[in-house]
């Protein structure tokens, strides 16, 4: 019989992570498991975004976040589901979001993992049809495994991570993640309710020519940062912005570039959380061959000291971040 009229579907997410588990001997399946049940949440919430015009969820929800930035009714349902499937699934004790003020104890007194996460980031292309993701980090706790994760446990350095990804609902949904051994990638199939292997050991180009930054706060970029967009300019690079952190990163990490959100007036320390967002795909950067910094200080050495705290994020391709810390030192010395 003709082979293509029976084509292997690929390796599933499940099998995927049941095989690298094994790949560890002394592995209990803990992390396993608290994946599979990020994996189940990301299914449900694919499934309120892709039919939110249609069950009236998309619009504000009426309340403001801690940040003082509106929730949209989506985020409070990626929120909700995101926190139950954890909480659910019994392997966190701790979770730290950006839609609430403090973290949540999930009651799971055995958990030996805190997550952090933005549920549903990208907030202002929701009612757009524009890409959209959710960020998540992971850690293991310090404290002892009896109760609910402290505070110390939340404020770990990102370097810290043992595992970290995002979700992008795009053209198709995608979920990627790194447990400090690669990037993988792994695109849904509706049809069948299964995430599979699409993008194995994803490597970001060394160099690019994508730019991502909103160019209108560019009157109150730091002068290394508005040199650097000249820079770009005059190398007829591409700028390319979605708005939406994940879509940008994600397109990027696949095609080489550098994404920028550096201070502005507006945001002086930057708009990005440390905890929750940067963190995690400073990770997944790293992992995939790229470089993740504040301007100057790798974004995984940093020590948070504040669940919601801000940074900027220059992160992308290596030879781009380098050329961007160049400009900003440049220009710190001729102040
Ligand atoms: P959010 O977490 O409230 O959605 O905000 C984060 C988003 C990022 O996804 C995106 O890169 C950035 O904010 C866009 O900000 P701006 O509109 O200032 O360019
Ligand atoms: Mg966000």
């Amino acid at each position: 019989m003709d082979d293509k009229l029976a084509l292997p579907v690929g390796t599933t997410l499940d099998r995927f992570i049941m095989r690298k588990q094994e790949e560890f001997p002394f592995a209990t399946g803990e992390l396993s498991q608290l994946l599979r049940d990020i994996a189940l949440a990301t299914k449900i919430v694919n499934r309120e975004i892709n039919r939110a015009g249609l069950i009236g969820v998309t619009g504000n929800y009426g309340q403001q976040n801690v940040q003082g930035e509106e929730q949209q009714k989506l985020d409070v349902i990626a929120n909700i589901r995101f926190i139950r499937a954890l909480r659910n699934g019994g392997e966190v004790c701790t979770i730290i979001s950006e839609e609430e003020d403090e973290v949540i104890q999930t009651g799971n007194a055995k958990g030996k993992y805190i997550v952090a996460m933005d549920p549903l980031d990208g907030s202002s292309n929701i009612d757009v049809n524009v890409a959209i993701g959710t960020i998540f980090s992971i850690y293991r706790r310090m404290s002892e495994v009896e109760g609910d994760g402290t505070l110390e446990d939340c404020l770990q350095s990102g370097a810290k991570q043992v595992a970290a990804g995002y979700i992008i609902y795009g053209s198709s949904t995608m979920l990627v993640y790194t447990t400090g051994c690669g990037v993988n990638g792994f695109t849904y199939e509706p049809s069948l309710g299964e995430f599979f292997l699409s993008h194995p050991m994803i490597r970001t180009p060394k160099e690019g020519n994508l730019y991502s930054c909103n160019e209108g706060n560019i009157n109150s970029f730091p002068d290394g940062i508005k040199a650097y967009i000249h820079y770009c300019q005059e190398k007829n690079y591409s700028g390319r912005y979605i708005g939406s952190l994940v879509a940008d990163f994600h397109r990027n990490l696949l095609k080489g570039g550098v994404y920028l959100y550096p201070p502005t007036a507006k945001s002086p320390d930057g708009k990005l959380r440390l905890v929750y967002e940067c963190n995690a795909l400073a990770m997944i950067i790293e992992q995939a061959g790229g470089k993740a910094t504040d301007g100057s200080e790798r974004i995984l050495d940093k020590t948070p000291t504040s669940l919601h705290q801000r940074c900027p994020l220059v992160i992308g391709s290596p030879d781009m971040v380098d050329k961007v810390e160049e400009f900003l030192a440049k220009e710190a010395v001729a102040v």
